[in-house]
């Protein structure tokens, strides 16, 4: 029998969105998109694996629900973390046909549009590495759990590269900086609502792909040349760039998910306040503050430490209920944080 290993993650949050994937089943993107990994400290992803011979069946708990294992992505990731032990010959056959069982939790809204799939399937993977022994990288194979999950593997910033392979090869994560370089940057995030979304991320992607006009000048002609310059502003430190290139590109791709058909929404009026609350704000002190949203109506607030105090002010002056001291973290650090 095993012992059960026991594994968190992080979450990470775009400033380049990722949206629309150029191969479904290898789960390859159209464009490259950039990230920050945050400190586990507020959000994070806890999964624990155990085989055992006496198991007649690999399951999985999902925040204390057993859910089916019928989920090719799940299956998938199994199956490639076994490849990849038999390859290495890390552990011995007969552990290898062992059914496992999965449980695994988030300290925060699942499916709700904070990254919950990116955290899961990235500690999912690392658990079962820790597992069956495997030494490699395993970020090809989160990538196969979740496309973002890729970029859940490194702190700091992390650049996911499109790539151009039809399998999948180039499609890789890569640490642009460590949080070290950027000790001051933090994230706020502010849940808005912890309801499952009507579109998933991967339905909505692959109807945008499909319809939007939008979504191929984004990744032609906007895409490319924003990643070059927001990690050339994370390198310089050049906040105000940094958030403008992060804020227009939140924008873009909500008005990517407008533009396919037929369309599907996100963010709520709130989130429609925040926005306009973060640029009342920049117009009276500068750009300090940036906000990205993802497939939900959940800010994530980019900004500098010496900002933290008087933005906490203003949310709690705007929204009187809401509790920001509690959701305020810094950036992930180490080059591979799994
Ligand atoms: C991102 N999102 O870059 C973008 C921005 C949401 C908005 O990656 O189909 O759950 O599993 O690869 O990774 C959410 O999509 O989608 C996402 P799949 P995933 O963070």
């Amino acid at each position: 029998m095993s012992d059960i290993v026991t594994v968190v993650a992080p979450v990470n949050i775009a400033v380049i969105k990722y949206w629309g994937k150029r191969d479904e089943d290898l789960i390859l993107p159209l464009n490259d998109s950039v990230s920050g990994t945050l400190d586990t400290s507020i959000m994070c992803a806890k999964t624990s694996v155990c085989a055992r011979p006496e198991f007649e069946e690999d399951e999985i708990w999902l925040n204390g629900k057993k859910e089916s294992f019928s989920s090719p992505r799940v299956k998938n990731c199994l199956k490639e973390i076994k490849a990849r032990a038999a390859a290495e010959k890390c552990v011995s056959d007969e552990f290898l046909q062992w059914k496992v069982h999965v449980c695994s939790e988030n300290n925060f809204p699942t499916a709700a549009g904070l990254a919950s799939s990116a955290a899961g399937y990235a500690c999912l993977v690392t658990a079962l590495a820790k597992l069956y022994k495997v030494k490699s990288n395993v970020s090809s194979i989160a990538r196969l759990g979740s496309g973002s999950a890729c970029r859940s593997v490194y702190g700091g910033f992390v650049r996911w590269h499109a790539g151009t392979s039809a399998d999948g090869s180039d499609s890789i994560a890569t640490q642009i900086v460590e949080s070290t370089h950027w000790p001051e940057m933090r994230a706020l995030i502010l849940v808005v609502g912890d309801t499952k979304k009507k579109t998933s991320s991967t339905i909505g992607m692959k109807i945008s792909a499909q319809t939007s006009e939008l979504l191929q000048h984004r990744i032609k002609h906007c895409v490319p040349q924003r990643t070059e310059e927001i990690i050339e502003a994370i390198k310089s430190k050049d906040f105000p760039k940094f958030a403008e290139i992060t804020m227009k590109d939140s924008n873009q791709c909500h008005a990517v998910c407008l533009d396919s058909y037929p369309p599907f929404f996100y963010m709520t009026e709130v989130s429609h306040m925040i926005i306009e609350l973060i640029h009342k704000y920049n117009e009276l002190y500068g750009t300090k503050v940036a906000y990205t949203f993802d497939a939900g109506p959940n800010a994530c607030l980019y900004l500098l430490e010496s900002e933290v105090p008087k933005v906490i002010s203003l949310i709690k002056h705007a929204f009187p209920s809401s509790n920001p001291d509690s959701f305020i973290t810094g950036l992930k650090s180490d080059e591979e944080v799994l």
